[in-house]
């Protein structure tokens, strides 16, 4: 009886100590993030759907003046969107209900420039709703973008366009079942139709919307929402600077709430921020948003795609994945191909985690709980975490493996709810019994995956070298993904060879001249090769002869060779660059051209031309600046001209790819590409590559 007595109070004690001895839980390092927030992150990869009037007159934006009777889609299903983008694995789609040109993909009751003027469906359609409900009908979440800019409206510009804004949102946010996010794109170009005014109106971008209202009203009618604003005040969610499909390697989800945001900080945030704004990493399939037939050889490869992976939900930012919907209404097959090679890649890279089976030991643990132990980063929950005590900075985690195991990826997760913490970070793996750094980076957040070439290791160490709290690691996921050979680049320069580079130092090149499909019998290649001055389409694959392992094939038609051409209103040499076929080289008007400025070329004998192709200087943030405005003028006799088109490289600035103008047939031998705007006023104009179409 005395025994059992003691042994109860023993007990009793025991426990009453364990009790005091379990430690508290770690307190949160903010700014922390909202529910709406944590919600979205974890979404991770979703679609964007471009589709609108200027799908039928095959450019970037529309100028607000198109006639609604051009929206006739034949095919339009919106269920093999959904059906593509949840085969694809993605959580969402946001689409464009309204463009820059003001056109409406739903029937609002506030204006006419919308599908109820379309021979689509008599103008009884609905987008917006066909979208919704496929939206549903795969699980997927559904989200709108309406941009701010209209260049339709008779009104923009003036206090009442906001009413007529917020009337078009409530619209949208009431008439179509949950939202979860809305975008609103920045671009305020200023030149448009606006009711007929044809003219060029320039707001604040910053005062004009009267954004807190606006936001206000939103959270009001979507309490489960995210904003995204790239041009207003803070929102919920932020541009990361390019539409490249990246963000920085270093990316804190903050900001500060008040204060411009330059190009760095959009790319990395701000380590000690005072507002929660995470990064979402928008891209298109393909370069441009909309669609162009003559991009359908430009659908992101599989490595691209896997590249984009790594670099956005690799790097704690969320994936945005653009589809240009065709005339007809449906996402193009290539397109389709392409998501559905990136989903089953993503699932062979990630198919076994290699920590599920190590044994995982801390440096330290928090007050040596059990409840916050090294296991609780490798264990299923991603709720539960490793963490360390209050005052720790620096602490390590080890997975022992057992027996020498191969690997080329590394994940780890932030359980970001109690903040964003680490600083920095390094990595290393016990190779034939020593310790060999891998990798030593940055930020990780809610999620960061490194690729590293394939070790063999028994052990693996993560060394957190310094945070802003005591650090927390939620999980750790250890890969061995197959390797994906990248595609060769093709480039012409201007006497017509063709140089061929290798996507790595491993493989070897194959080529065709004749746009069939390269194998590994075709033609190898060695050095640059000659292909006289006519058309030449080529096709390239890289090879490695170890693993017989083939890229996808690189593809590239080429115009007529540039060789006889001359620039004309420049003696300097560098004007060639524009000329040799090299998008890392870029020439630029002397600064002290005034505009507009002209860029004259002979191309040595007469050609039929139909069209031209400009590719702006990729490095102009340095320096050169971006044409946005254009006249594209040709001659027989280099004395009379004739305007065969003019106008704008739309979202050029945000998106610096390849622009194609397209005009009627006509011979000539002279060029004269005039800049009539600049991206940076008052810099001069810069051209990484001009070149011709020819019939
Ligand atoms: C840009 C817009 O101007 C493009 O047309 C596109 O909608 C993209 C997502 O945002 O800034």
């Amino acid at each position: 009886m005395l025994k059992s007595f003691f042994t109860l109070l023993m007990l009793c004690l025991l426990t009453g100590l364990a009790g005091l001895a379990q430690p508290t839980a770690p307190k949160p390092v903010g700014p922390l993030p909202s529910a709406n927030q944590l919600r979205w992150q974890k979404m991770e990869y979703y679609a964007f759907i471009h589709f609108s009037i200027n799908t039928y007159t095959d450019m970037a934006w529309g100028l607000g003046n198109e006639d609604p009777k051009l929206f006739n889609p034949t095919k339009l299903d919106c269920r093999q969107w959904a059906r593509i983008c949840k085969e694809a694995g993605m959580t969402g789609i946001i689409f464009t209900a309204k463009h820059h040109s003001g056109f409406c993909l739903w029937p609002s009751k506030y204006t006419d420039y919308s599908v109820e003027k379309a021979p689509w469906k008599n103008g009884k359609g609905d987008v917006v709703r066909e979208l919704a409900d496929a939206c549903k009908e795969y699980g997927l979440k559904f989200g709108v973008y309406l941009s701010p800019w209209d260049r339709n409206h008779a009104d923009y510009g003036k206090p009442d366009y906001i009413t007529y804004f917020r009337n078009q949102l409530t619209e949208l946010l009431t008439n179509y079942g949950d939202i979860f996010e809305v975008w609103y794109d920045g671009a305020n170009g200023g030149s448009g139709y606006y009711g007929g005014a044809n003219e060029t109106r320039k707001i604040d971008a910053k005062t004009y919307y009267d954004w807190p209202n606006t936001y206000k009203l939103v959270r009001k009618l979507q309490p489960n929402i995210v904003i995204w604003n790239d041009g207003g005040d803070r929102a919920d969610l932020r541009w990361v600077g390019t539409e490249a499909g990246y963000v920085g390697e270093t990316n804190w989800s903050l900001l500060n709430a008040t204060g411009d945001v330059p190009e760095e900080m959009l790319r990395h945030g701000v380590e000690n921020g005072n507002a929660w704004v995470p990064g979402e990493v928008n891209t298109s399939i393909r370069p441009e948003w909309f669609y162009h037939e003559r991009e359908d050889r430009k659908v992101k490869t599989l490595p691209q795609l896997m590249d984009t992976y790594y670099n956005s939900i690799g790097r704690n930012g969320t994936l945005l994945l653009n589809f240009p919907i065709m005339p007809n209404g449906l996402i193009h097959e290539l397109d389709e191909k392409a998501v559905q090679a990136f989903a089953k890649a993503r699932k062979e890279a990630f198919a076994v985690n290699l920590a599920k089976t190590a044994k995982a030991t801390a440096s330290e643990v928090r007050g040596k709980s059990a409840t916050y132990d090294a296991s609780k980063a490798i264990d299923a929950d991603l709720d539960s975490y490793w963490a360390t005590d209050d005052n720790a900075r620096k602490a390590s985690l080890t997975l022992n493996f057992n027996k020498p195991t191969a690997f080329n990826r590394f994940l780890v997760q932030e359980p970001i709810r109690l903040g964003q913490r680490v600083k920095s970070f390094k990595l290393e793996a016990m190779v034939d019994g020593s310790w060999k750094e891998i990798d030593k980076q940055t930020t990780i957040g809610y999620k960061r995956i490194l690729r590293f070439p394939t070790v063999e290791a028994t052990q693996l160490r993560l060394t957190i070298l310094d945070a802003k709290g005591s650090p927390l690691i939620s999980n750790l996921a250890v890969y061995n993904a197959p390797l994906i050979l990248s595609p060769p680049v093709i480039t012409r320069n201007q006497t017509g060879e063709i140089a061929i580079k290798p996507g790595d130092t491993e493989s070897d090149v194959y080529y065709t001249l004749d746009g069939s499909t390269p194998t590994a019998s075709s033609s190898k290649y060695t050095a640059p090769v000659k292909t006289g001055t006519g058309k030449v389409d080529v096709k390239a694959i890289a090879y490695n002869r170890f693993t017989k392992q083939s890229s996808v094939p690189s593809d590239e038609k080429f115009d007529i060779a540039r060789s006889a051409w001359k620039v004309l209103n420049t003696d300097a040499k560098s004007a060639y660059q524009a000329l040799d076929g090299n998008p890392g080289t870029s020439w630029q008007q002397p600064k002290s051209q005034a505009m507009p400025a002209d860029l004259v070329i002979d191309l040595g004998k007469e050609e039929r031309l139909v069209g031209f192709r400009y590719l702006p200087a990729q490095n102009w943030w340095e320096e050169a600046s971006i044409i946005t405005h254009y006249q594209f003028d040709v001659s027989t006799d280099n004395a009379t001209w004739k305007r065969v088109s003019e106008g704008e490289f739309s979202n050029i600035k945000n998106s610096p790819v390849w622009q194609t103008k397209s005009f009627d047939p006509i011979k000539a031998r002279y060029i004269k590409l005039r800049a009539l705007k600049n991206t940076q006023e008052g810099s001069a104009s810069g051209y990484a590559d001009v070149d011709v179409i020819t019939q």
